[in-house]
């Protein structure tokens, strides 16, 4: 049976990549239900990592977030689940990891990041800006449904 399953936008950062913990937040995606679509390794320039965050230019976080973005390889990542938008931020926690860490500390941010910047994971917030970002980083995915029970893990 085929049935469609909302999709998100979820990103590995350089701290969690770069600590070797993309695997194990991969594997507690999937523990939560989450099918794991794609999964690529990219390294983002200045540039595109301006791009990807365009919303906060101008504030004054802005150039640490680029700089920590472009710092190393990221894993960009295609989740589908059921309700997979907010499903994924729960599993997320709170945006900066030292409120994670009180408020959420068995969330992912809360175990694999460091501050406010460094927080280790990104997931989309809307349906809107989950297709602009998976359209920014699989230009040729198609927002097919995809299969019930799939295990695909298409590494491209
Ligand atoms: O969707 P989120 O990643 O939870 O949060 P967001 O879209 O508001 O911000 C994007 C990223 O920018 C966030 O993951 C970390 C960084 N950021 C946001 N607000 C602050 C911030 N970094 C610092 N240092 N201070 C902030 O207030």
């Amino acid at each position: 049976a085929w049935t469609t399953l909302e999709k998100t936008y979820a990103m590995i950062k350089p701290d969690a990549v770069g600590a070797g913990n993309a695997e194990l937040i991969l594997r507690a995606a999937e523990d939560a239900g989450f099918i794991v679509v794609k999964a690529a390794r990219t390294t983002l320039s200045r540039e595109r990592a301006g791009e990807f965050y365009a919303e906060h230019r101008g504030k004054p976080f802005f150039p640490n977030l680029v700089s920590f973005m472009s710092s190393g390889p990221i894993v960009a990542v295609c989740l589908a689940k059921t309700n997979a938008i907010a499903d994924w931020r729960a599993l997320m926690g709170p945006t900066n990891t030292l409120v994670a860490r009180e408020e959420k500390p068995k969330s992912l941010r809360a175990l694999y990041g460091t501050d406010g910047t460094k927080n280790a994971t990104h997931g989309s917030d809307s349906l809107v800006s989950a297709s602009r970002e998976l359209k920014f980083f699989f230009p040729n995915m198609t927002l097919d449904p995809v299969p019930e029970g799939a295990e695909a893990r298409e590494f491209i």
